[in-house]
Formats: structure tokens, C-alpha cells, sequence
């Protein structure tokens, strides 16, 4: 076959050798700093229409996957992530009652509810540094099974991982493992110190060697620049493979965190790194993630355009309030989305 001068046609003959792409189109999987920040950068219109046609060739058309999240364990985490409500750091100030690890047939409750409200995902969040072997973790590979059983996607982010933890969680039929990069590695230190950012690629590599797909992605809003959103974009682009999700996360503010003043991100702002993720990462699920109960509707319909299909669906995310299941489920009907 020959070489078309269509990078996005490249793309899809995994035969041609991405670096020998013509030198003036950036290698998709190797995506030079400037060229992202030109793009993030660039006129937004250029910007939505490049995302666009990148997702209507990449992506199955007008349809949304509906996510749930359910908190396993909550608070008292010994790390220090300056946005996170369930930092031991901050409880004095946050006042965030910490739970156990919840039921296994709690859980599972919480799923076939998510299920029969539609969603097809189910995640499964603990607020641990790492896991630990043992009861609790036998209790959440049995959670595992349990989605799986439902017949849902399963995916939970449990902190770091041995590769032994990985291979018994894919033994169990996890689908997904989120990890987020959160930030540029450059910007990391100002944002976490109780483990760097080497850590998070390493868990990254384990979740990959154990056969089970990757969640990663990063939060807008933590006063970070441009430079930071596009050093992030391309440390996960440059995964190879890429991610096959990624969640953009705006910043929920929670009062005492480290993090509880910090400004509002721009909605346009948002769009744009969307758009650049859609384009750098075009096979990817994109998910609109935390922050979009501040978003209009018109703000997120925009982001679906730049290329996000997938959302958080349901009354809670973690520790913090989500859109309304309902009004959500308007807005997909608004937009003529089929929802998966
Ligand atoms: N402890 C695990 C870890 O850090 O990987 C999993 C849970 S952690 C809450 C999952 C992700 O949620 C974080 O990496 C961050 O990107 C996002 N997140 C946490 N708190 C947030 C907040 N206040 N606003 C926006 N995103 C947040
Ligand atoms: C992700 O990137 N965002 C979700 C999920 N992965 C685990 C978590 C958002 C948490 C928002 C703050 C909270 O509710 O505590
Ligand atoms: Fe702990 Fe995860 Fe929150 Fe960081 S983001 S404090 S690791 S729960």
C-alpha cells in the first residue's frame, strides 16, 4: 500500500512506519512540543474543525458512553495531592469523614443501579497510595468480577500497583485501570511530593504488561500554563500505545484543600485541550470528567464537538456532587447522542 499524505490515513495501516511520515506532518505518535502548543493555541475555529473531522473519522458518530463512579474507600489518603478532598494532609481543614472499604455486595448494588440507569461503565475509586495485599484487595478483584459479571466495563484506580497486583486484576476482568498523569511532569512537584511523577508512569507500564487497557489523563485549573497542558497531552500521546481513555478533569475547588482558591478555568480553555487531546489521541475515548457541573450545556456541547464522548454519569464523583442524572440525559437527547 502506498503512503498517503493524510497523516490520519497513516494511521490507520499500523504497516507504515509512523516516523517516516512526511517530515512536515508531526508523527502522530510523536508529537513535538510546539507543533501541540500550536495547536492549543491556534484559532479555535481551525482548532473544532481539525478535532472534528480527526473524531468523525476515529470515533463511531454521535454517541456518548455513560460512566459511573463510585467512591470503594474513601479519605485518609497518606498522599499530599494539593486538589484532593481526601488528603490526610488536609482533613483538619476539609472535614472529610473517612470510610472503609465498602461491602462487596454494597458495591455491586451501586453498579446495578448505574446499570439500570443506563451506564455502561462502572469505576471504582480508593483512596490508597498504593494496594495492599491482602482481605481488602481479595474484596476488590471480587468487586471486579462482580461488574464484570453485570456485564458492564470495569475500571478502578486503587493508586500504584506491583505488576503481581496488575496480572490478578486482569485475571479478575478488569477492563480499564485509571492513573492520571494530572499535569506535566515539570509541574508535578508543585502539585504532589509523596511520590513523582516516574511512579505514575511505572504503574502506567505494569497496567499495560498486564493486558488491561489504560485511563489516564490529567486536571485543568491547578495553575498550570499552556506549556503544562501541552507537555501533558504529549506524555500521553507518546505512550505507546496511547491511552484508550482519557479523562480531562476540571478542577473542583473543595474548601481546605491547598487548592480551594484557585480560579476558575475558562470554559474555552477546556474546549481547546479537549480538541487538542481528540486530535493527538484520535482512537482514545475522551471523557469530560470532573468540573462540568460549572460547564453550560452550550460549554459542554462544545467539547462533545472538539471530540469528548464519554462522561461521568450519576448524582456523585468521588466526594463531590456531579450534573443530575436526568438533566444529563436530556442534554444527550438535545444533541441527538446515542448513549453506550
Ligand atoms: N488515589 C487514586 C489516584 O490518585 O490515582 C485514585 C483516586 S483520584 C481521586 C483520581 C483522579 O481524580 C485524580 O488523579 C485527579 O485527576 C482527579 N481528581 C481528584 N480530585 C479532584 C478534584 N478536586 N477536581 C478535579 N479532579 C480531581
Ligand atoms: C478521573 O479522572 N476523575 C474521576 C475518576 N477519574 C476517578 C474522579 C474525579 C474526582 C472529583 C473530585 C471528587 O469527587 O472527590
Ligand atoms: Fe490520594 Fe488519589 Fe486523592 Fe491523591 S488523588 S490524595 S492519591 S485519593
Amino acid at each position: 500500500m502506498t503512503k498517503s499524505n493524510n497523516i490520519y490515513e497513516n494511521m490507520k495501516n499500523p504497516s507504515i512506519n509512523q516516523s517516516a511520515l512526511n517530515p512536515e506532518e508531526p508523527s502522530p505518535y510523536n508529537w513535538k512540543i510546539e507543533d501541540i502548543v500550536e495547536i492549543l493555541e491556534g484559532p479555535l475555529l481551525d482548532l473544532l474543525s481539525r478535532a472534528q473531522a480527526c473524531h468523525r473519522e476515529f470515533q463511531p458518530g454521535n454517541t456518548m458512553q455513560l460512566a459511573s463512579l463510585v467512591s470503594i474507600k474513601t479519605g485518609a489518603c497518606p498522599e499530599d495531592c494539593k486538589y484532593c478532598s481526601q488528603s490526610a494532609h488536609y482533613t483538619k481543614k476539609t472535614g472529610l469523614k473517612r470510610e472503609a472499604l465498602m461491602d462487596v455486595e454494597a458495591v455491586l448494588a451501586k453498579a446495578r443501579e448505574a446499570k439500570d440507569a443506563g451506564a455502561t461503565r462502572f469505576c471504582m475509586g480508593a483512596a490508597w497510595r498504593q494496594v495492599r495485599d491482602g482481605k481488602e484487595f481479595e474484596n476488590v478483584l471480587e468487586m471486579v468480577r462482580g461488574v464484570c459479571a453485570l456485564e458492564m466495563e470495569a475500571c478502578v484506580t486503587l493508586g500504584m500497583l506491583t505488576q503481581e497486583q496488575a496480572d490478578k486484576l486482569a485475571s479478575a476482568g478488569l477492563t480499564a485501570y485509571n492513573h492520571n498523569l494530572d499535569t506535566s511532569p515539570e509541574f508535578y512537584g508543585n502539585i504532589v511530593t509523596t511520590r513523582t511523577y516516574d511512579d505514575r508512569l511505572k504503574t502506567l507500564e505494569r497496567v499495560r504488561q498486564a493486558g488491561i487497557s489504560v485511563c489516564s489523563g490529567g486536571i485543568l485549573g491547578l495553575g498550570e500554563s499552556i506549556y503544562d497542558r501541552a507537555r501533558m497531552l504529549q506524555e500521553l500521546s507518546s505512550m505507546d500505545p496511547y491511552p484508550e481513555s482519557v479523562p480531562i478533569n476540571t478542577l473542583v475547588a473543595v474548601p481546605g484543600t491547598p487548592l480551594e482558591d484557585q480560579p476558575r478555568v475558562d470554559p474555552i480553555e477546556i474546549v481547546r485541550v479537549v480538541a487538542t487531546a481528540r486530535i493527538v489521541m484520535p482512537r482514545a475515548r475522551i471523557r469530560l470528567s470532573a468540573g462540568r457541573r460549572s460547564l453550560s450545556d452550550e460549554t459542554q456541547i462544545l467539547c462533545f464537538l472538539a471530540g469528548a464522548n464519554s462522561i461521568f454519569y450519576g448524582e456523585k464523583l468521588l466526594t463531590t456532587d456531579n450534573n443530575d442524572a436526568a438533566a444529563d440525559r436530556a442534554l444527550i437527547e438535545a444533541a441527538g447522542l446515542k448513549s453506550l
